[in-house]
This record gives structure tokens, C-alpha cells and sequence, in this order.
């Protein structure tokens, strides 16, 4: 198996000579030192361009990105390491195992009222912890002769997985997630250009989803098909971190109480095993997020990947979550919300989530904003869910 495990010479690829067992040694010190920084993997691959770019246009082109206008900023960057570093010879690809695999939903949540936020977002934001990480690795690298190095996590252009895949540190998952053979799919990438040339590792060419299609029914959302490809626009991660406006109607009622990222897909997924992890941060109380200040938000997740969706984005999925509840517990909160937020966003999804759970606390509520609330899209989405309220048999 090619990635941590390899250590047979690799075969020589586009425009990168064969390596003698100087090149051999290097590579393998650096694997080893990547390995002693907490990397769970690390592969070589060339810098030569991507050659998914086809895959990657008809996605784009078939508007799956959503609103993530930034995906079709300059295509060729994103497919060519030398667009990063001009003078890479060697791209090292690294993964990071997050503690919580496939932490167990909680059965009770609707009773709790808790919120669920997908196991990467627990610990340091690793956006900078990956980053950090990959420093001192770029600073061995540099030691051992390389005069140019670059470092990506996650916000630069290059497409991570192709890369990891190409690299050998797993293949393609069904749920278009990177399965390592040993780690699952839940660990983070980064990669780091270097002008070195190393020898590659070959990549996983196998598809070790054999028969299994688990992930596809297990989308809440069926934001995931046969290519193997996903339409962003429906995944739960998009829709709670991504998008800045308001959540599509139809698509609410499935997210149940994600209220950060989703990780439904790689839960069912048998190459990922169970971690046992219940830590609070992952299942955060929703009244509480709903009605947090910007001071509490600060104190509770800066430094971490929350911060991303800002408060406003998290007190809006909370609202979501808290309508997916069934429980009049959550009318209070919801009703509060809509009369009180400072963000429009947020009432207006407030609005809709008293229009789920109806009764006459929700319909007095609705009542009252679709006449005075000072935002016309919030008036409408009051009245919208009055009459929702009101249908019969709504519960
Ligand atoms: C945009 C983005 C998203 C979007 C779109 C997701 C997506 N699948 O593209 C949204 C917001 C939905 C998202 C969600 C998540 N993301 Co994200 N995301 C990214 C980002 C920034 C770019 C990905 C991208 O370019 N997508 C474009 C599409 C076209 O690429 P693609 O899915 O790889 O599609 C290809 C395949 O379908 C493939 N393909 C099609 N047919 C075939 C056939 C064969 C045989 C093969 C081999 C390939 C293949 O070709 C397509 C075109 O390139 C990367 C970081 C980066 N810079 O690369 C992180 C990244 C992919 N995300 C990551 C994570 C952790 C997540 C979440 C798990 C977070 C969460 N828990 O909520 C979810 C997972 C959802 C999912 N099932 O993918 C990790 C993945 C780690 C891993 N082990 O795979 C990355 C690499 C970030 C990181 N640095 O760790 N993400
Ligand atoms: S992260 Fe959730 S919503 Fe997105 S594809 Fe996976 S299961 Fe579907
Ligand atoms: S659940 Fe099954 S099909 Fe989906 S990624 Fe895992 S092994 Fe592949």
C-alpha cells in the first residue's frame, strides 16, 4: 500500500527523474518527520497538473457549488501546483486524524433540545492547527535542501483530494470523501509544495467501496450520486457553513438538528470505526445558540472552525433545528427570537420554525411579527408559517 506504509521505489512519472536512494532516504526522513508531528498519513506525489479538470468543469457547470462563487475563480490554479510554486518539484500530502469518528447521534435530542456539529470542528480550528503543523514541516524540508516551500490548507486553490489521492493516501469514497485503508475518511488534508524532487508514492488505484453504497441512502438530503459526485447545493455542510442567506424551505425539515457541518455519511461508512465521543461542544444546547450575544459567541468558539458561519449562521440552523424538534419546549426560545434577534436572517428562520411547530403560543408570535416586524422578508416568512401553522392537522 503506497502513502505511510510505502517504502518501494516508485516508478518514474511526467518530467520527474528517477530518484537514486538519496532521493529514497529524504523522502522517507520526511515521512518519518511528518509522522512524528501527529500526521496519521503522508504522501508523495509530482507537481505536474491535476487531471481532473474535465470532472471539475462539468461540476461547476452544472452549478453544483452553489453559491461558493470562489470554486470558479481561476480553474487552472486550482488544477496546477506550479501555479502556487512556480518551482515545485514535489508535492507532500498529509492527513490529520480527527479524535471523533462516527460519534454517536443522541437519541434524546429533541427532548434535550441539543444541536449536532460534525466531529472536525472539535479541538483548534484546523484551518491554522494543520497550517502550524505543516510549518515545521516546510521548515525540516527546507533543512534538508529545499529552497521554496508552500504550505495549503483547505483555503488555498488546490484540489486537496486529487492531490491526497494521486499521492496513494486512499481512494475515492462513494460519499466523494478520501478514504485512507487504515483511517477511514475522517481525517483533514493539507499539502505542502516544495522544490524538491522526491520520489512519488503510487496512488491507490482500487476502489475499496466494493459493493457497499451506504453512504448514498444515508444522505439526509440525497445530496449524493453514483459519479462518484455531490450536489453541494443540497449537503447539510454547505447549507449550515456555507451559505449566508437563508436556508432553501424545502430542504429544512431534513436537516434535523445539524446545526454545524454533517457527517451522516461517513457515520455509516465500515471503514470508519465508532469513536465513543459525546464532548459538549458537539452538541451544543439550541435555545442557547440561538439567543448567544456576540461576546458569548467570541468566548465559545474563537479559535475554532465555528467561527465560520459567524453567530448569525449558527443562531439561523439552531432556529431550524429547534422547528425539527416537535417540542413545545422549544416554542419560548423560537418565539423570543423572532421578536428580539438583531438579525433578520435569524427571525425569519425563527418565523419558519414556529410555523412547524404550531399551537397557540406559535400562532400568537407569527401574529404579531407579520404586523410589526420592521424587515418585509420577515413579515412574509411570519405569514407564510401562520398559514402553515394553521393547516390542519400540522403535528
Ligand atoms: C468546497 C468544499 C466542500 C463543499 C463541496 C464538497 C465536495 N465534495 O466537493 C461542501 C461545503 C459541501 C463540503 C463539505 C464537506 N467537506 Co469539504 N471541502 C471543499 C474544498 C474547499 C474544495 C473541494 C472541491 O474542490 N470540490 C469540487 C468537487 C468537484 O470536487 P470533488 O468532490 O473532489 O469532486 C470530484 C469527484 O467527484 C471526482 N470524481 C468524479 N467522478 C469520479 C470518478 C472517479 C473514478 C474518481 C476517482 C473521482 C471522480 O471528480 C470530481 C471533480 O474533481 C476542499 C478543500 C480543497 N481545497 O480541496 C474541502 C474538503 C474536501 N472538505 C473536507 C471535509 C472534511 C468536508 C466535510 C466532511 C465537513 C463536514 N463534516 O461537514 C463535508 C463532507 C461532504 C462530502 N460528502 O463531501 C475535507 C475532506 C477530507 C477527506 N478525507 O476527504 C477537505 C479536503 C478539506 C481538508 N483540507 O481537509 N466541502
Ligand atoms: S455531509 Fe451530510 S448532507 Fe452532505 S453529502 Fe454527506 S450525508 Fe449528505
Ligand atoms: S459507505 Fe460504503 S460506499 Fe460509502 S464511502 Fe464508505 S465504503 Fe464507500
Amino acid at each position: 500500500m503506497a502513502g505511510v506504509d510505502s517504502t518501494t521505489p516508485a516508478a518514474p512519472r511526467n518530467g520527474v527523474p528517477e530518484h537514486g536512494r538519496e532521493a529514497t532516504a529524504l523522502r522517507d526522513a520526511i515521512r518519518a518527520r511528518a509522522l512524528a508531528l501527529g500526521f496519521a498519513a503522508c504522501g508523495f506525489t509530482g507537481a505536474e497538473d491535476l487531471d481532473c479538470g474535465v470532472l471539475l468543469s462539468d461540476w461547476l457547470a452544472a452549478q453544483r457549488h452553489g453559491l461558493m462563487d470562489y470554486l470558479e475563480r481561476d480553474p487552472q490554479r486550482r488544477l496546477s501546483p506550479r501555479a502556487t510554486l512556480a518551482s515545485a518539484a514535489s508535492v507532500i500530502t498529509v492527513a490529520w486524524k480527527y479524535p471523533g469518528a462516527a460519534v454517536a447521534p443522541d437519541p434524546d435530542w429533541r427532548a434535550r433540545l441539543t444541536g449536532r456539529v460534525a466531529a472536525y470542528a472539535l479541538g483548534p480550528d484546523y484551518h491554522v492547527h494543520l497550517a502550524e503543523k505543516l510549518e515545521l514541516l516546510a521548515a525540516f524540508v527546507r533543512e534538508c535542501g529545499s529552497r521554496a516551500t508552500e504550505v495549503q490548507v483547505d483555503g488555498g486553490p488546490l484540489v486537496e483530494r486529487h492531490l491526497a489521492r494521486r499521492a496513494g493516501l486512499g481512494w475515492y469514497g462513494h460519499n466523494t470523501m478520501l478514504l485512507h485503508p487504515r483511517h477511514g475518511s475522517t481525517s483533514l488534508l493539507g499539502c505542502l509544495l516544495t522544490d524538491l524532487p522526491l520520489p512519488v508514492d503510487e496512488p491507490v488505484v482500487a476502489d475499496h467501496c466494493g459493493s457497499c453504497r451506504a453512504c448514498l441512502p444515508a444522505c439526509p438530503t440525497g445530496a449524493l450520486d453514483h459519479g462518484p459526485t455531490i450536489d453541494a447545493r443540497l449537503c447539510i455542510s454547505y447549507l449550515t457553513i456555507e451559505l449566508r442567506g437563508p436556508i432553501p424551505r424545502e430542504l429544512r425539515a431534513r436537516i434535523g438538528n445539524w446545526v454545524f457541518g454533517c457527517d451522516a455519511c461517513q457515520d455509516v461508512c465500515p471503514w470508519n470505526h465508532a469513536s465513543g465521543l459525546a464532548h459538549a461542544l458537539l452538541r451544543p444546547s439550541l435555545p442557547g445558540l440561538l439567543a448567544m450575544d456576540e461576546d458569548e459567541f467570541r468566548q465559545t468558539y474563537a479559535g475554532t472552525a465555528l467561527v465560520r458561519p459567524k453567530r448569525r449562521g449558527l443562531a439561523r440552523n439552531a432556529a431550524v433545528a429547534l422547528g425539527n424538534s416537535a417540542n413545545a419546549a422549544a416554542l419560548e426560545p423560537l418565539a423570543r427570537a423572532l421578536a428580539e434577534h438583531d438579525e433578520a436572517l435569524v427571525r425569519a428562520h425563527a418565523a419558519w420554525a414556529l410555523g412547524e411547530l404550531a399551537g397557540a403560543r406559535a400562532e400568537l408570535s407569527l401574529l404579531r411579527a407579520e404586523a410589526v416586524d420592521p424587515v418585509a422578508p420577515v413579515r412574509r416568512a411570519a405569514g407564510a408559517a401562520l398559514r402553515r401553522a394553521r393547516r390542519p392537522n400540522v403535528n
